[in-house]
């Protein structure tokens, strides 16, 4: 074939993709090993005898994979032959967890590989903990994204993720001498199994440059880009497989890379760095995470990531996944762009220029599709949380979407104007432009104008974001806000987390929970029943042996499996509170080194802590040095040997979630009334059986509800008397003075008791709990300490604490995030499942 003609050949469409029999490998022991080795020795290019653990590994899932893809081709043809609405979820983060347990639970194909691996001489444990996690997100709002796209496969809704392919996810952390220290995550290096590059379907992103008005064939003045420079999006897609429904929807990750790989030029005059340079300087667009979580940076890297990836997928959706000449007014039938928080909300002006400047559409019209195509979740409730680009930043990257963004806005305070006439400062507070401190563009602002709708992530959270965060959007489109509660996938959190804990649940109701959750509520009689309460225990018990075995090698971490496993995971942050947990434990350690307390009057407690800092967040990284400096004390200190234990694995990820979730008694969800949005950990600790102590705070007030009072340990300040004592004015000192406990507690670690040889005081900790404490901590401090009592007093009637945890497990079936996604359907994407005939 001559270069011409490769010029001309259309590219095979969707539309013809060949209806040959799309039938999945065959399933036997006999055909796995076979497969195995296939891929083992022709894939892999090893023989058994030679081949390495990670040869093994990869061989396996491909293998694997190959059961899922034939699901995966038939999915899209069929989505193809329907044309059926599609959720494109634009988020820059999917915290995916580990792909290959998941692969195997969809297509069921656990027992098999098992005995086909044992035949082989290798046991799946082992191969399975050579997967490194693809870390591509810090928290919460990445795991939920996994999740949502996880149920949207199981319900049979069409959806295609959309984010970037870091090449380094969230970094790995390690403690030296306790206090945090950050390692890059290079978790491609030995190769990916589960991504399918799509190298020819790449898509060119240009920034920079600046505009020129231009007066079109009808004599219409228009402004064009003139960009200055550009790189490609590479696609790699991943499966995202239903649970054993035959569906696998796909995720779809960029990549960058520079349009021109290499200079020839430079090369043959012999500057071979400077020929690779702007390979180098494309490929930092995707290449880390930026580390954050609930503030943003405002870094310039950080917003072409942003607009790399939107940009990509906005064309990828346009001129791949729709028909040839689509008609595009008709768009908003076809997709929604859900918004996940400000991160992608760039998209808005891009869609905009692409069907004004290269699609032709007048403004109005292109507005017209655009107001219906997006929508936006708000994740946050701090105010530093919310991104802001300024004006000169996005003008020299984007300068066409700053005139487009500006053009929404004046439009848009036209007809506030018209509303609210001669109400001057109302259109400055509703203004997309800041003026101050310095003019940017505020992008949740610029969401909620374009958004259809616009959701908070638990009732509170969106009833302050109607109220407090954006009380004016919410009196101008009282019908624009709504709710969805989150959800986490119980495929992942229960069924592959606690297999034991399932299989105890399938055995008294049977296996549908899986995927209608709400079935849950069939456990409630079993909760009175002593028998089933015993095995439950039992189960709780195994999960602690278990995590102990794995923390000891993982570790060197030994963990007490006697004890209650107290638990608090998630990002360090001041607002979570971690402080006050260690206030906690520290009043415990001074209660009884000074005699007030005999150690038997105590309850046995491990304390385990899992957390990441953002690596230039100082405080968040005193509190880690706090908190390790502590346990050691603690755990050195024979005095409280088999009473109290202080436990902090680093680099908490979602492997280890899925371990120590299954085994926690007790849930600690702590922050300051009003400032989690919602939570999810605090989800999926209460659905395998942990029960929680929390403030009234985010879906916690949710958990409280279904779960009962009597099930749940309540305490602190609830919303508005945090605002009242905040207006009032709030000495955290005062509460020092006023309270000898906490005195005490506070002089030790002031004192210099966890020090260790080093001598330090932890004094930026104490200084700012004393003088600052933004988040409450000391005000909370008393009620927090009561509300343990009564935990102390529930776990020591081990049937009555097991009661509870079974009715947690019974009444969080609202909990999932297919019950989330049905919502989210109905109140927003009206983007029905794509059912079998
Ligand atoms: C987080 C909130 C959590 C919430 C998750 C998912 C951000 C910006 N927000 O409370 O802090 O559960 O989002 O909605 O990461």
């Amino acid at each position: 074939m001559t270069d011409t003609e490769t010029a001309i050949t259309p590219a095979p469409r969707r539309d013809a993709l060949d209806s040959r029999d799309l039938t999945a490998p065959q399933r036997s022991v006999d055909a796995f090993v076979n497969d195995f080795m296939r891929e083992l020795n022709y894939g892999q290019g090893v023989s058994l005898a030679r081949s390495s653990v990670n040869d093994q590994y990869l061989a396996l899932a491909r293998t694997v994979r190959h059961h899922l893809q034939a699901r995966w081709m038939t999915t899209l043809v069929k989505q193809w032959d329907l044309q059926a609405k599609t959720v494109c979820y634009l988020s820059a983060e999917y915290l995916l967890g580990r792909q290959l347990d998941n692969a195997l639970l969809a297509s069921d194909m656990d027992d098999i590989v098992e005995e086909g691996l044992g035949q082989l001489g290798m046991t799946l444990g082992t191969l399975r903990g050579q997967e490194i996690e693809p870390g591509l997100g810090n928290g919460g709002l990445g795991r939920l994204a996994a999740c949502f796209i996880d149920s949207l496969a199981t319900m049979s809704v069409p959806c295609i993720g959309y984010g970037i392919r870091y090449e380094y996810g969230i970094f790995r952390q390690t403690f030296v001498d306790g206090w945090q220290v950050e390692q890059s995550d290079p978790w491609l290096a030995l190769g990916n199994p589960w991504e399918f590059p799509h190298p020819e379907n790449s898509v060119r992103v240009q920034f920079g440059g600046h505009t020129e008005k231009v007066t079109d064939d009808n004599g219409v003045e228009r402004s064009t880009w003139v960009p200055e420079w550009d790189v490609q999006g590479v696609p790699y897609n991943y499966m995202v497989p239903g649970y054993r429904n035959g569906r696998v929807n796909t995720l779809r990750l960029w990549s960058a890379t520079a349009t021109r790989a290499f200079d020839l030029a430079s090369f043959n005059s012999g500057d071979y760095v400077d020929a690779v340079r702007g390979q180098t300087f494309a490929e930092k667009i995707s290449a880390v995470l930026y580390p954050e979580d609930s503030t943003p940076q405002g870094k310039e890297l950080r917003l072409q990531q942003q607009y790399f990836f939107v940009a990509c997928s906005l064309h990828d959706f346009i001129d791949q996944v729709l028909p040839p000449e689509f008609d595009l007014r008709l768009l908003p039938e076809r997709a929604i762009f859900q918004l996940n928080d400000t991160h992608p909300v760039i998209a808005v002006p891009e869609l905009m220029r692409i069907l004004m400047d290269e699609k032709g559409f007048e403004w109005a019209d292109a507005w017209a599709i655009t107001q219906q195509c997006f929508a936006y979740t708000c994740h946050t409730l701090l105010p530093e949380a919310l991104e802001v680009w300024p004006v000169e930043v996005l003008g020299r990257l984007l300068p066409r979407h700053l005139e487009i963004v500006y053009r929404i806005n004046d439009d848009f305070l036209d007809g506030v104007r018209a509303r609210f006439p001669g109400d001057e400062m109302r259109m400055r507070r509703m203004s997309i432009i800041a003026e101050f401190p310095e003019r940017s563009v505020r992008m949740a602002y610029l969401a909620t104008v374009a958004g259809a709708k616009v959701n908070g992530v638990a009732e509170l959270h969106s009833q302050l974001l109607r109220d407090k965060v954006l009380p004016d959007f919410s009196d101008y489109w009282p019908d624009k806000f709504t709710n969805v509660t989150n959800g986490v996938t119980p495929r992942r959190f229960v069924r592959l987390a606690n297999r034991q804990l399932s299989n105890l649940i399938t055995e008294a109701i049977g296996p549908g929970w899986v995927t209608d959750l709400d079935r849950l509520e069939e456990l409630e009689p079993f909760a009175d029943d002593a028998s089933f309460r015993e095995r439950f225990r039992a189960v709780k018990k195994a999960d602690k042996v278990r995590l102990a075995k794995l923390l000891r090698t993982r570790d060197s971490i030994e963990l007490p499996t006697d004890m209650m496993l107290d638990i608090m995971v998630k990002r360090l942050h001041e607002y979570k509170r971690q402080t006050l947990k260690l206030l906690h434990i520290v009043t415990l350690y001074q209660q009884v080194i000074s005699g007030e307390v005999a150690v038997e009057d105590i309850t046995p407690r491990v304390f385990a802590f899992g957390a990441k800092a953002a690596p230039g967040y100082r405080m968040a990284k005193e509190i880690i040095g706090l908190i390790n400096a502590v346990g050691r004390t603690v755990n050195e200190d024979k005095r409280l040997e088999g009473r109290l234990n202080v436990v902090f694995p680093a680099n908490y990820n979602v492997t280890l979630a899925e371990k120590l979730i299954p085994a926690a008694d007790l849930s600690e969800q702590i922050s300051l009334a009003g400032k989690e949005a919602s939570g999810t950990g605090n989800m999926k600790l209460a659905l395998n059986g942990a029960l929680t102590i929390g403030t009234d705070d985010g879906a916690n007030i949710e958990i409280r509800r279904l779960v009962g009072d009597d099930n749940f340990f309540l305490f602190g300040l609830v919303e508005p008397e945090v605002e009242a004592l905040q207006t009032a004015g709030y000495h955290p000192a005062s509460y020092y003075e006023k309270d000898p406990t906490l005195r005490a507690a506070i002089d030790l670690i002031a004192s210099g008791a966890f020090s260790g040889d080093g001598q330090y005081s932890f004094e930026p900790v104490v200084s700012n709990l004393l003088n600052d404490d933004r988040f409450l901590v000391l005000a909370d401090y008393a009620a927090y300490l009561e509300a343990q009592t009564r935990v102390d007093a529930a776990y020591a009637d081990p049937d009555r604490w097991s009661r509870s945890a079974i009715l947690n497990v019974a009444r969080c079936g609202f909990f999932s995030s297919d019950r989330a996604m049905r919502d989210y359907i109905d109140r927003i994407w009206h983007t029905p499942p794509v059912l079998d005939d």
